[in-house]
């Protein structure tokens, strides 16, 4: 997992082709004060051009100059986020250059074209194979071959090796935290970890993004030697428990890699597109308590992904002169702002407080209702069901009076916990409730109105 920030926990937002600039403001505003200790940023490279959001996976050189902003703008996002207390971990793209089907002039200037990177890598830097992946059941195919024609590194030589490096460095250099290594699944471990020798911190943090799928000979926890992996089927199950019934969910981390080492959300930029299996903000009160589950339970280290509304896959975010437009939470007709909803952000409080708490006093209805207390630290149900819920609860909290985080964030509804750690609670369908012993009443501003 990404180390833990002090005072702060280890929670991720990764905000998806937002530009630096409003990144940054959105450090300030929102991602610092709900408790993030991580925001990632989408692939900060120079990228082919182009109105889709995929041009972002097509470098064209490691030149921080892309739709998402300057080199001068990316520092200075890095360093007004580690103002407000929140790391950066930016995606990058290691795997391949751009698709062979297509020659150019990149976002930062540079010309580009098949085995033409000028200054940078020319045809022997390439993997030899130049067809297309077709058999994910083949591991020399999957990770010397060409994934949706993009130009496959040749990332067992030294040359590129040291280029890869050279790129990563001057990302540390800026003040980067940690690194999301995408399309991992198709360089070979031992690639990566010869890599990531050669950083000037060799133990900065990183994450594979392997797409496990059963009976592919390539998985997740090939890559534990280099850092943590992404556990899609963390994703998958959630989404398949909240489509039926949430009972169960207790056991959604059986057979999947340790709690320590998994990447977990509730959906990223591609699931969220494709037939990946998991929610996405389409899902609505339920892609809520997906996430209020994420972060609430003791499985994973969680990132809340927010992108933008979509309908047509390839779709990328509003432009303007070669440049994504500022997002903004404002709005809210184009950017999702899920790191800023308020029972997200709530639950971010919570997880930061609960810390390593375990799971104590898990309760269920048999059918779509659950509750479980992070020992004396916190307690949240979720309710999955079209009808409210009527229960009382058995904590292990002490006595008092607790705001419901996932309520609001003024302490608008109040739990209060009897002598003998029980309380009553009426939840509402497809509704959450969550408490914890950093937000009692008069521990927050209350509404004024
Ligand atoms: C990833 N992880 O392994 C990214 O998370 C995923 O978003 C990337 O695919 C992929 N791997 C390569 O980094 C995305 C889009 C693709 C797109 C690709 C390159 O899902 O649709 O391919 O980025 O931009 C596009 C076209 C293809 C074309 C290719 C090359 O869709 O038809 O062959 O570009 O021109
Ligand atoms: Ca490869």
């Amino acid at each position: 997992a990404a180390p833990v920030v002090p005072g702060r926990g280890n929670t991720a937002a990764n905000l998806f082709q937002w530009t630096w600039n409003a990144v940054a403001a959105e450090c300030t505003r929102t991602l610092g004060p709900n408790g993030y200790a991580y925001v990632q940023v989408s692939p900060p490279q120079e990228h082919v051009p182009g109105g889709a959001w995929w041009t972002s996976y097509q470098p064209v050189s490691y030149r921080l100059e892309s739709k998402l902003g300057t080199r001068a703008e990316f520092a200075a996002m890095v360093d007004t986020c580690g103002d407000a207390g929140v790391k950066i971990i930016a995606d990058t793209v290691i795997n391949h250059m751009a698709g062979a089907d297509s020659s150019g002039t990149g976002s930062g200037g540079s010309s580009y074209g098949v085995d033409s990177f000028p200054g940078l890598y020319g045809r022997n830097d390439f993997n030899d194979c130049r067809t297309d992946i077709t058999n994910y059941g083949d591991r020399w195919q999957v990770q010397n071959c060409r994934l949706v024609s993009l130009q496959d590194l040749r990332t067992g030589s030294d040359y590129v090796r040291t280029k890869i490096a050279d790129y990563m460095n001057d990302l540390i250099g800026l003040g980067v935290a940690g690194f999301r290594i995408d399309a991992a699944k198709h360089i070979p471990a031992s690639d990566l970890e010869a890599i990531k020798a050669r950083l000037s911190d060799p133990s900065v943090f990183w994450v594979h993004e392997v797409i496990g799928s059963a009976g592919e000979p390539i998985q997740p926890s090939e890559y534990l030697g280099s850092g943590d992996s992404h556990e899609f089927q963390y994703a998958r199950n959630l989404a398949g428990y909240f489509d039926g019934n949430i009972a169960g969910i207790r056991g959604i981390s059986n057979g999947l890699l340790g709690s320590d080492r998994a990447g977990v959300f509730v959906d990223n930029h591609d699931t969220e597109r494709d037939t990946h299996g998991t929610m996405s903000y389409k899902w609505g009160a339920k892609y809520v308590l997906g996430n209020v589950f994420l972060l609430g339970y003791d499985y994973g280290w969680p990132t809340v992904y927010s992108g933008y509304k979509f309908t047509d896959r390839d779709a990328g975010a509003p432009m303007s002169g070669g440049r994504v437009q500022d997002a903004s939470c404002a709005n809210g007709a184009v950017w999702t702002c899920t790191h800023d909803w308020t029972e997200i952000a709530g639950m971010v409080g919570f997880r930061n407080t609960v810390g390593s708490a375990p799971v104590t006093r898990w309760w269920d209805n048999g059918a779509n209702a659950i509750a479980f207390g992070r020992g004396d630290r916190g307690y949240v149900v979720v309710n999955n069901q079209a009808s409210g819920l009527n229960q009382t609860f058995q904590t292990s909290l002490p006595a008092g009076t607790y705001c419901d985080v996932v309520a609001s964030r003024t302490c608008a509804e109040t739990i209060t916990v009897d002598d003998s750690g029980r309380f009553s609670a009426q939840i509402p369908q497809y509704g959450a409730l969550a408490i914890h012993v950093g937000a009692r009443a008069g521990d927050v501003p209350t509404d004024p109105t």
